[in-house]
C-alpha cells in the first residue's frame, strides 16, 4: 500500500473486530500482516477504541510495566471527578490525541504553598542533553526550574496522591515534581516529552522506570499575558490559569503521537507551572 488513509471502512472494521471480542494487539497483528503501516494502524487503533484501550507497545510490554495508560475516568464525562481528597472539573477534553483539561485541581494555598518551596530552589533550566552525559542548559528554554524529590513534603505527597487517583496510574510510577518559573520573553519552543529513542542517554534513562507515557503540566500562577501552553498540530492553545492543569498521554515515543507542545511566549508578568511527568513503570 503506497499512501495509506484511516477510512470510515476501516474505522467500521475495527470497531467490528472489537465488537467480536478480539483484543487490540490481535487487531493490530491483522492489519501489520496484511500491509498498513504500523504509525496508521496505531492511529486508526487509538481513533476507534480510545488511546487507553489502543497497544501500548509491540509485541509484549517490557517486564514490571503497566499496561495501557494513565487514563482520568471519563466515562460518564461528568463535570467532575473525585480525586480522593478534592473535586477535579473536566474542562475539556479531546480524544486523539488524548488531551484534558482540568480545573481546580490545585487550591490558591497549593500553588502558593508550592510557588514558595520552589522559588528558594531554582537554577537556571536543565534539559536532556542529546550526548551521554547528563544535562545541559537548553536555549529552546529560558525558564528557570527545579525537581523535588517524590513525596518530598506533605504538600507534594497529597498533590501526587491527588493526581495518581485522578489519572488512575501509580504514584511510584511518576518522576518527582519539576516546576519552572518563566519572566516576561521566557518560552518553552516545541518539544515532545518522550526520550527520543536515538539519543545516546536514553538507554540510560529508561533504565529508571522506562518511558515517559503522559505530561500533567498545573498551572501555579495566573500570568498577565502570554504563556499559553500550545500543540500546533492539532492547533490548541491552553490558558495558563491558577490551579487548572492540562494532561496529555503518548502510547509510544513518537510524532504520529501528535504531542508536540510548547510554552508560548510570556508577554507581562511571571508564570508558574508544576510538571509531573509519568513512565511506564516505577521510576527509581
Ligand atoms: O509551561 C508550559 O506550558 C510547558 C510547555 C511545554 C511545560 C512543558 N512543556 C513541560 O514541562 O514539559
Ligand atoms: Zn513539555
Amino acid at each position: 500500500m503506497s499512501q495509506q488513509v484511516i477510512t470510515p471502512e476501516l474505522c467500521e472494521w475495527i470497531s467490528e473486530q472489537s465488537r467480536a471480542g478480539h483484543p487490540a494487539d490481535s487487531i493490530l497483528a491483522a492489519m501489520l500482516g496484511s500491509g498498513w503501516n504500523d504509525t496508521i494502524a496505531r492511529q486508526a487503533l487509538a481513533r476507534v477504541l480510545g488511546p487507553s484501550a489502543a497497544p501500548t507497545s509491540s509485541p509484549g510490554s517490557a517486564p514490571g510495566t503497566t499496561a495501557g495508560l494513565p487514563e482520568p475516568d471519563l466515562s460518564r464525562f461528568a463535570p467532575v471527578i473525585d480525586a480522593g481528597d478534592r473535586q477535579v472539573q473536566v474542562v475539556m477534553a479531546l480524544r486523539q490525541p488524548r488531551v484534558v483539561v482540568f480545573g481546580n485541581l490545585l487550591s490558591d494555598e497549593e500553588c502558593d504553598g508550592i510557588t514558595a518551596l520552589a522559588g528558594r530552589r531554582l537554577a537556571r533550566s536543565e534539559t536532556v542533553a542529546t550526548g551521554s552525559e547528563g544535562s545541559e542548559v537548553n536555549a529552546a528554554r529560558t525558564s528557570d526550574g527545579m525537581f523535588f524529590e517524590r513525596g518530598e513534603t506533605d504538600l507534594i505527597r497529597r498533590i501526587e496522591s491527588r493526581i495518581a487517583t485522578l489519572l488512575r496510574w501509580p504514584l511510584d510510577h511518576g518522576e518527582g515534581l519539576q516546576v519552572l518559573r518563566y519572566r516576561p520573553g521566557a518560552e518553552y519552543q516545541p518539544h515532545y516529552d518522550y526520550f527520543e529513542p536515538a539519543h545516546a542517554s536514553t538507554p540510560g534513562i529508561l533504565k529508571r522506570g522506562g518511558q515517559r507515557v503522559a505530561t500533567l503540566v498545573m498551572y501555579l500562577n495566573t500570568p498577565v499575558a502570554g504563556g499559553s501552553t500550545i500543540f500546533p498540530d492539532i492547533g490548541l492553545d491552553v490558558a495558563p490559569v491558577k490551579g487548572n492543569a492540562v494532561f496529555f498521554s503518548y502510547d509510544r515515543p513518537h510524532p504520529s503521537t501528535q504531542t508536540l507542545h510548547g510554552g508560548s511566549p510570556v508577554l507581562d508578568g511571571e508564570k508558574w507551572v508544576a510538571t509531573k511527568w509519568l513512565r511506564q513503570g516505577v521510576f527509581t
